[in-house]
């Protein structure tokens, strides 16, 4: 028994079957072990003792080796478990779509970038706007003529969809405070008119805001304010040329072109032969829209510009289409990454 019993122990190679086939067999009541032990008061006495301590040992020894077969195959089984969840995290992961910013962001973050860079604040402002600062603090009362060149959505007489972001002049110069030094901010957003949409016209697009306004501004400083923007975007290959222009809350007016980049100034249908493409308004702030917003006009002057990041992406990048820009095109976009 306690030599077949090892053997059997020994070759077991599954747990349930040791627990409930060989233990029972060798260990269990109607083992042969229960039944020597049982059959030891039919014994001779002096036999007692001799018998009943090998069937002990017996007992013991079958009980050791099971006890240890069990332990050792549910370590191996743990093992084979551990082996088989193991993760390799050398492995390359699945790779996740990223995305990135669009390229008209892209070039409001340049040019942002660009101005903090020499002390502008960074502001922005409603795109549901007051025709009183849309308009009226911009030297655009009702009825003036001038506010049919830009075709406005608006929601209730007084209420609009901002068609600029020029409303921004007014609201900064409300609140600056002069004693503290001049003010210098742009504000990049979106803008909205009643445009029909063409290659270079939509009726949702972006402008960047810009105003200076101290004791000491000139036009020299708006001119060359943009052509260091001209050149940071584009390059020094770009030209600037200042065309005199009307916005009526500028006086004198200009509007900026910069060299076609279809072809750098020779003439060509994107540029309807004119070498140029126009990119952007400005001017000298108009003492009226000084006086509107409580700025003495006799005391500080100021040069203010908005420009068109749309335009300007068409530009840098040669995408003949502005809708291009809206489509939410992945193919388009992506180029751009
Ligand atoms: C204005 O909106 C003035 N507020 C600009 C300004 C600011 C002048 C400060 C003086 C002082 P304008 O309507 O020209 O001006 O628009 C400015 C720029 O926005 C244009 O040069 C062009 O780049 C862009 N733009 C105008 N209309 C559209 C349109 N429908 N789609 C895309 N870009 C446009």
């Amino acid at each position: 028994i306690h030599d077949d019993g090892l053997a059997a122990i020994k070759n077991a190679t599954d747990i349930k079957s040791i627990r409930e086939n060989i233990r029972v067999k060798l260990l269990g009541k109607k083992g042969p072990i229960t039944q020597a032990l049982r059959g030891i008061k039919d014994l001779a006495v002096q036999d007692r003792p001799k018998v009943g301590s090998y069937a002990n040992k017996v007992r013991d020894d079958l009980q050791a080796a099971l006890d240890a077969k069990i332990a050792d195959l549910e370590n191996k089984k743990l093992n084979q478990q551990l082996a088989a969840e193991k993760i390799d995290v050398t492995l390359p992961g699945t790779p996740v779509a990223k995305g990135h910013p669009h390229v008209i962001q892209s070039i409001i973050d340049e040019i942002t970038d660009l101005f903090l860079g020499m002390g502008y604040e960074v502001l922005s402002g409603p795109e549901v706007e007051e025709d009183k600062y849309n308009f009226e603090m911009m030297n655009l009362p009702k009825n003036h003529p001038a506010r049919d060149m830009q075709d406005t959505f608006y929601i209730t007489d007084e209420i609009l969809m901002r068609t600029q972001t020029s409303p921004m002049q007014a609201r900064t110069l409300e609140k600056h405070d002069f004693t503290k030094g001049p003010l210098k901010m742009i504000s990049p957003g979106v803008v909205y008119r009643r445009d029909t949409d063409d290659p270079t016209h939509s009726h949702q697009f972006h402008q960047v805001e810009g105003m200076v306004v101290s004791e000491t501004i000139t036009m020299s400083d708006l001119k060359g304010t943009l052509e260091l923007l001209t050149h940071e975007l584009f390059g020094n290959k770009f030209n600037v040329r200042l065309r005199p222009s009307y916005f009526p809350f500028t006086e004198p007016s200009v509007e900026a072109d910069i060299t076609c980049f279809n072809c750098m100034g020779k003439g060509c249908s994107v540029c309807k032969g004119s070498g140029w493409i126009e990119v952007l308004g400005a001017g000298m702030v108009h003492p009226n829209v000084l006086r509107n917003a409580g700025v003495d006009p006799d005391k500080y002057t100021g040069f203010a510009f908005g420009l068109g990041p749309d335009r300007l992406a068409m530009l840098k990048y040669g995408v003949s289409d502005i809708r291009d820009f809206y489509l939410d095109d992945v193919r388009f976009l992506s180029q751009f990454n």
